[in-house]
């Protein structure tokens, strides 16, 4: 009998299968289009992780499956190497990131060919290919030209590993998403996409895409609506007020003091009444380079300073209330500070405790309240003991309630107060996001231009304007890509500068208005805008052309390919990538570039299905290099083979859920699909085409048809396997009634996990002529799945003498022939005549003599 050769036959069909191009998409011919869509990785340093390829399988058997079913399938790969990551690992080495992509890509592409994924290799994007990075320029001129892109002055978060700023979205407890150093504030003129314009839809959106619920949850929090209200605070003997967001109106007579954020303008404003101003000054100062992170922290202990000489007014009360300055109010959110309500809010609480301000109490639990034991007003004399009691437990109360010490507005139910009150001292209502711009610049060299232009005489000349930046134009768009200069300079200096800005043959260009001297812009982009619309890239190559947005735009030609129909990747991208592309999405379909839509998401969502993969561990630890424990897919493939390693990895959990990856496990798969080889070599020749009747074969294969079937749609991969694994044990007990047919099913339920076994087997053994990927996948019949036989019980006299399979829906005449047969029966009947029969239909027949 042949060997099972896996090495042999996994080199044999990758190359046919490229040689041939089974797996190309001719993108415009298309009828029935599927968009298999997974996260395309970012070169590493390590090569391909098997994390990576844990990801790629579980969306490729989906792919794979939904070929089967009819669709033609889309499932392109790309590498995503531009930007710090890759440009992080070159510096580390010593090398240019230009001349290290090249080697990523090498190896990257000669590993993923390995994994035995349908990929479309004819239509691979690189983002840092001129003829890609052309389109996510593009992209950025039409939000400039589209008021999307701004350019102000702000505190950054500024990463002093990585030497550039970063995005709220790539700053994890204070430190740098990438390289995990500190990350501290940088006053610095950016680069903003004004994602925030989108804030509401985006929320909104959410409710109508099939997306895992967790990386909704994580999106709605991140773009963290909020309602509440603006209320002003006159500062007194002065016209100045100081302005507040609270979500809370309701516990405005509980206010006892004001914060402003150390960054709020009006500290410069009241410099001269500021009698402390040196202390405040100082504090103010210092405050502003620590992260928000670290002083929004609930448990860090707070400081903050008073500002001597300055009293506001409560407008509710209307009493006096000291004014603080304290870093755990934040310059951009809200209004940059707020009224302080200690007795309801856990961080004013904390700080009232330590300076020893007045907390005021104004809501009281409902349960207390309505306790008829403690009448109203609630006071010390009245409930003696209670008074404590509720101070013991209720010292800092953040729930709602009904209003006490609040005047007018004593015994109203705090969440109807919030607008009486709002209303009754002028306020406003309004909603905020915690949601902020996009920071789109980087002071680095590997990544894309950002393609503007600043001309000195046009932006003098324009200077009074209002509308617009002065000065500042985007790049002509015949005269895109703006490339990436060839340097050895590449290294930041650290200073806030791109590298690029000390390339003068870069940067000294014409003005596209005036022709005068001009500047470009030196900044690159973040490597999220790459990311951004890669989805589309994928559509704009194909064999032997590459094509833009422009003139063909997108739209009209391959449109029909759009939105992508099932998304695979990782969570941690809830807030970054998933949010960034999202918005470009949505954003590009506003300005009138894109347009696709079906009928059950919202218009423009690029996916309307998203499913999050889970984590890939190793032995209980998370992989990673400081652990020395990450597994290289190359060796497992090498031992094992492909098939082995893809069915090991979603042989272990489901796939949303994660595994853990055990060196030991995969000798089971092996041994499984060693059993199989054999059982069709086997049957090499020789093989029925079919069985008369239904046995209880018949019935295991069609209840895995459904099994494997509905396990693959709701990616239960698992458990998918272990049917096929109980099945394959079926196939071996009753390996004499064995058909083609019978064994056609099984490989072809198998291959969308085992891509290159089952096809051997397919064109070897059943004699298949076209590969077994485009084979039809197996249906099932419910009535043969069904278990159709019953035990009879056979009784003479009422006592059980025997138990007979029969089938369901049998006669009494033939059960009582059946019965009369039965050699044990017939013992206890002693040839005698029935008297009277009694028969349960399905259940049993009672012979009585
Ligand atoms: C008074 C108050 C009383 C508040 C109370 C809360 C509870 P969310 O819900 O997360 O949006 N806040 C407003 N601006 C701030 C800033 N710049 N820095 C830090 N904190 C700020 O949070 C809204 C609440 O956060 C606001 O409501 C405000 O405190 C605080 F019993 O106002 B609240
Ligand atoms: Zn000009």
């Amino acid at each position: 009998m042949k060997k099972y050769d896996f090495t042999e036959i996994e080199k044999k069909w990758q190359k046919t299968w490229k040689t041939e191009g089974l797996f190309e998409v001719d993108l415009d011919k298309t009828k029935k289009p599927f968009y298999n869509l997974m996260m395309f990785p970012y070169p590493s340093a390590e090569g391909l992780h098997v994390g990576n390829m844990y990801a790629f399988v579980g969306s490729d058997i989906y792919g794979r499956y939904i070929r089967m079913k009819g669709k033609e399938v889309f499932e392109p790969i790309g590498l995503d190497g531009f930007g710090i990551h890759s440009e992080n690992y070159a510096l580390k080495i010593g090398t240019h990131p230009a001349k290290q992509a090249k080697v990523s890509e090498k190896r990257f592409y000669n590993q993923l060919e390995k994994i035995g994924n349908s990929f479309s290799w004819d239509n691979k994007v690189e983002t840092y290919d001129p003829e890609y990075y052309k389109w996510t320029q593009w992209i950025f001129i039409q939000l400039f030209k589209n008021n999307l892109a701004y350019r102000k002055k702000q505190a950054v978060n500024w990463c002093l590993g990585c030497k550039t700023v970063l995005a709220d979205e790539q700053v994890v407890s204070g430190r740098c998403e990438r390289c995990e150093s500190k990350v501290v504030k940088k006053e610095l003129e950016q680069w903003f996409f004004r994602i925030t314009k989108y804030a509401d839809k985006l929320l909104k959106n959410l409710d109508k895409i099939d997306w895992s619920e967790r990386v909704k949850i994580a999106q709605r929090n991140w773009i963290g609506k909020s309602e509440g209200s603006i209320i002003d605070f006159a500062i007194q003997g002065s016209d100045l007020k100081i302005s507040v967001f609270t979500t809370r109106p309701d516990t405005l007579f509980g206010a006892t003091y004001m914060v402003l954020a150390p960054e709020h303008s009006l500290i410069e404003t009241l410099r001269s009444k500021i009698k402390n101003w040196n202390e405040v000054n100082k504090y103010a100062k210092n405050s502003r380079n620590r992260s928000d992170d670290d002083r929004i922290k609930e448990d860090r202990e707070k400081t903050g300073i008073e500002l001597k000489g300055i009293k506001a007014i409560n407008p509710g009360t209307g009493k006096n209330i000291p004014v603080w300055v304290a870093d755990y109010v934040l310059g951009h959110v809200g209004s940059g500070a707020i009224m302080a309500v200690p007795a309801h809010d856990k961080r004013d609480f904390d700080f009232a405790k330590k300076y020893k301000l007045p907390i005021r109490k104004v809501i009281l639990p409902k349960p207390l309240y309505r306790n008829p034991d403690i009448p109203y007003p609630i006071s010390p004399e009245v409930t003696g003991g209670a008074w404590k009691d509720f101070r013991v437990v209720f010292d800092c109360y953040v729930g709602e309630g009904d209003l006490i010490n609040s005047g007018r507005f004593d015994g109203f139910d705090s969440e109807k107060a919030r607008w009486e009150i709002t209303k009754f001292i002028g306020g406003k209502k309004t909603t905020q996001y915690r949601l902020r711009d996009w920071l789109i610049s980087r002071q680095r060299y590997w990544g894309p231009p950002i393609p503007m232009i600043f001309c000195f005489s046009c932006a003098e000349k324009n200077k009074g304007e209002k509308k617009g930046m002065p000065g500042w134009y985007s790049v002509l768009e015949k005269d895109l890509p703006v490339k990436l200069p060839k340097t050895d300079k590449f290294r930041s200096d650290g200073k806030g500068r791109s590298p690029l800005d000390s390339i003068k043959s870069f940067y000294e260009t014409k003005c596209p208005v005036c022709g005068g001297k001009a500047k470009r812009e030196t900044d690159v982009s973040d490597t999220f805008l790459d990311s951004a619309w890669y989805y589309i890239g994928y559509l704009m190559n194909s064999r032997d052309q590459k094509m833009g947005f422009v003139g063909t735009k997108i739209n009209n030609l391959r449109k029909h390919w759009l939105p992508v129909d099932m998304y695979i990747g990782g969570p941690e991208h809830a807030v970054l990538h998933l949010l960034y592309v999202r918005f470009i999405s949505l954003a590009l379909h506003d300005i009138g570039l894109l347009s696709f839509g079906v009928s059950n998401a919202p218009k423009g969502e690029p996916f309307p299905k998203f499913r999050a993969h889970g984590l890939l561990i190793k032995e209980g630890n998370k992989m990673s290099k400081s652990r020395g424990n990450v597994v290289n897919p190359d060796e497992y493939i090498k031992k094992f083979g492909t098939d082995a390693l893809r069915m090991y990895l979603m042989f272990l959990a489901p796939f949303e859920q994660g595994g853990d990856f055990r060196d030991a496990g995969i000798l089971g798969i092996t041994r499984f699909l060693d059993r199989a080889w054999r059982l069709f070599q086997s049957h090499n020749g020789g093989l029925g085409l079919s069985r008369i009747g239904v046995s209880e074969l018949d019935r295991s294969i069609h209840q895995t048809v459904k099994k494997v079937t509905e396990d693959i749609e709701n990616l239960h991969y698992n458990t998918a396997i272990s049917a096929l694994m109980i099945l394959l044990n079926e196939m071996e007990k009753n390996s004499q009634k064995l058909t083609k047919v019978d064994l056609g099913v099984f490989l072809r339920l198998l291959s969308p996990f085992a891509p290159f076994i089952t096809e051997d087997l397919w064109k070897n053994i059943l004699g298949g002529k076209d590969s077994i990927h485009f084979s039809k996948w197996p249906e099932y019949d419910s009535e043969i799945m069904e278990d159709n036989s019953f035990v009879l019980i056979v009784q003479v006299n009422g006592k059980v003498r025997d138990q007979i399979e029969a089938e369901k829906g049998l006669s009494k005449n033939k059960a009582e022939k059946i019965a009369l047969k039965s050699e044990k029966a017939k013992k206890y009947i002693m040839n005698k005549k029935p008297k009277k029969i009694i028969f349960v239909p399905d259940r049993l027949i009672n012979i009585v003599v």
